[in-house]
């Protein structure tokens, strides 16, 4: 109850994420006193439920931000903190993420908080973006996608932040990233990290021309390493982490930080400018046009 009174409030929130974002670099997390004494295990928010199971040492962690599990800034904050508080706890070893919303795995980013705001929330938005990929990208323990559903954008570099992606076999999900298409550019890091998947050559197809694949093509250029039935995604997600948790854990998180601390390191060296690159591009006229126009479009759709 605690913390899920706490985790309501949202300008608590914000002050604990500026914190984690001060302190986390490298992969390496430092632990805020306010989360230490958070030693539950078990967590339920209102955005993100995490079921930890103590005996396998493996979390899941599902998505359930309806309708489309968009990445807010309030989903952004939370996915930390409890990122932060699974990474503080030695007995959990594997993370895999899913979703609880029918048909999405994540929609990406929340437009509603890239469109119409301030400069400082625009800041923040974008500071929460930066520490949740980070998070992701370099945390110690094995993370699985369990990707139940489409996953465009910002769904995918989710997806792409983890080490090994299962997906759905229904050629009516997607995954991909679609900006372009709407007039916006990906972040460089998101560039980088998908370069080292897929190559140079599928990243930049991808990204020019703002693909988004149906399972069975985003398996074949190696965007998801497996397609399962729909119904089977989390327990294949559980039976693979099994197979990696039998790897001893030192030599693993060693290889794993050998591969992306490269990344990781180019990423915080420009972390400030595209921080600025982000707001100079987001808060242009012709930008937010672009996204009213989208916005339009994706609630014409519905009706
Ligand atoms: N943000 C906010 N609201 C969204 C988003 C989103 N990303 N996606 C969908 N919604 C809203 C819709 O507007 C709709 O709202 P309403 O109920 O008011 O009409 C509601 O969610 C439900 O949407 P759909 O009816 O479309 O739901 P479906 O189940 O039919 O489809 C999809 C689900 C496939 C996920 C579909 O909603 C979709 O394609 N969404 C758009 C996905 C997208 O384009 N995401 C891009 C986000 S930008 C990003 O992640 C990276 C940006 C990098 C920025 C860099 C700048 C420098």
């Amino acid at each position: 109850m605690a913390l899920r009174a706490t985790l309501k409030n949202k300008s608590i929130l914000s002050g604990l994420l500026s914190r984690l974002s001060s302190c986390s670099s490298h992969g390496r997390v430092c632990v805020s006193p306010v989360l230490v004494a958070q030693r539950r295990n078990n967590s339920t928010s209102p955005k993100l439920k995490v079921d930890f199971n103590q005996s396998t040492g493996v979390a899941v962690m599902h998505m359930q931000n309806p309708p489309v599990n968009s990445l807010s800034l309030g989903f952004l904050t939370e996915f930390c903190i409890a990122m932060e508080k699974l990474e503080m706890d030695k007995s959990c070893r594997g993370l895999i993420l899913t979703s609880s919303q029918p048909k999405v795995f994540s929609a990406g980013l929340d437009i509603m908080d890239m469109y119409g705001k301030k400069l400082e929330q625009y800041e923040e938005f974008w500071r929460a973006v930066q520490e949740m990929w980070l998070k992701l990208y370099s945390s110690n323990m094995v993370t699985i996608a369990a990707i139940n559903g489409s996953s465009p954008a910002g769904g995918c570099l989710m997806s792409l932040s983890c080490d090994y992606r299962i997906m759905a076999d229904n050629p009516r999900y997607s995954i991909g990233f679609n900006e372009t298409q709407f007039g916006i550019v990906v972040p460089v890091w998101c560039k980088e990290a998908m370069t080292t998947i897929v190559g140079h050559r599928n990243t930049e197809l991808t990204l020019e021309l703002g693909l988004l694949y149906n399972p069975s093509d985003a398996l074949k250029i190696g965007l998801v390493d497996q397609l399962v039935p729909e119904d089977q995604v989390l327990a294949t997600a559980t039976k693979t982490m099994t197979k990696w948790l039998a790897i001893p854990d030192h030599a693993r998180r060693i290889t794993k930080s050998m591969m992306r601390k490269p990344t990781i390191d180019k990423i915080m060296s420009i972390r400030e400018a595209d921080m600025q690159q982000y707001i100079s591009f987001i808060s242009k006229d012709s930008t937010q046009k672009m996204l009213g126009t989208y916005l339009e479009m994706l609630k014409k759709k519905r009706g």
